[in-house]
């Protein structure tokens, strides 16, 4: 077992840590690289790219794979509700279940990105849906992606990272996704202990791997808050780390994304750093085949 570079609810109190890890693996593009030298240095300073008017032919096509799997999967521990109504929040692995979907995350646009930035071969460890109805979707509290996996799944490093494709209009009304600049570049260690299962209730409220009030604040003195909005088709990449939440949606309309998150092939998860059992296949895979473009 490796150390544990990034210990959090481990029973101590809540404190900002250095980020060990590089946040861009690959090395200086060059003429035939995705990503040109001003992405990177954006991707590293920020924690994110967005690309506008990406993949707008495929935002059709892929809401009727949704609408589909909305039915056939009814009633599966994929399908994740609201905390407090019966809406659908979240299709966990819908590239198991739709075609279309797994094609999305190997096309040659983005595949070739995702392996540049994280600097070697990846694999696919988690897809999901996330639906933010009209008026009754609700937030997602302030997190770094990478906490849950470390701790949850045993992912031992930042070396991964989530594209996701807006599926409709991201305003700044319709609970789009916040997140805070830079804030990838420093870990918090969080306080409190994984129970049995947490996944369960995290998935519609996480209240664990949730940085304090105080710590926000202290975050937050120094840089902003910025809300990722967009058209139907943009697409976004964020890195593992980067602290984001988005807020209700009280808007009259729905937000709908789909999301890939890609692990390096040379950051496998072990044992959870944090957890008794590892989290359950539809949520971190452990098939580390990796992606071929499709
Ligand atoms: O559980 C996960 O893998 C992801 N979902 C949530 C709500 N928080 C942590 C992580 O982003
Ligand atoms: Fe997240």
């Amino acid at each position: 077992m490796t150390d544990d570079l990034y210990p959090s609810r481990v029973g101590g109190g809540e404190q900002i840590i250095p980020r060990l890890d590089p946040m861009v693996y690959g090395g200086s593009p060059s003429q035939e690289s995705p990503l040109n030298r001003g992405q990177l240095d954006h991707y590293e300073k920020n924690g994110y790219l967005v690309f506008p008017d990406f993949l707008p032919e495929l935002v059709q096509p892929l809401r009727t794979e949704i609408g589909r799997m909305r039915s056939e999967l009814a009633g599966r521990e994929e399908l994740v509700r609201e905390p407090e109504n019966d809406e659908l929040r979240t299709i966990f692995n819908p590239c198991r279940f739709s075609p279309q979907i797994d094609a999305l995350f190997r096309h040659p646009k983005v595949l070739p990105m995702v392996r540049q930035l994280l600097g070697s071969e990846v694999y696919m460890m988690q897809s999901r849906v996330n639906n933010k109805p009209a008026f009754r979707g609700r937030s997602f509290a302030w997190h770094s992606d990478f906490e849950t996996w470390h701790v949850e799944d045993g992912m031992p490093r930042m070396r991964a990272l989530t594209a996701w494709l807006m599926l409709n209009e991201n305003t700044h009304y319709n609970g789009p996704l916040y997140v805070i600049p830079g804030s990838h570049q420093l870990y918090v260690s969080c306080c409190g202990r994984t129970g049995e299962d947490n996944y369960k209730s995290s998935l519609r409220q996480q209240t664990l791997g949730v940085p304090q009030p105080e710590t926000m604040s202290e975050i937050l003195r120094e840089r902003e808050i910025h809300a990722i909005t967009g058209t139907p088709g943009t697409l976004v990449i964020h890195e593992c780390n980067l602290l984001h939440g988005s807020p209700d949606n009280i808007s009259g309309d729905p937000r709908q994304v789909v999301m890939c998150v890609y692990n390096s092939v040379e950051n496998r998860p072990q044992a959870p750093f944090g957890a008794e059992r590892q989290r359950p296949q539809f949520l971190s895979s452990r098939d580390f085949t990796p992606a071929a473009v499709a």
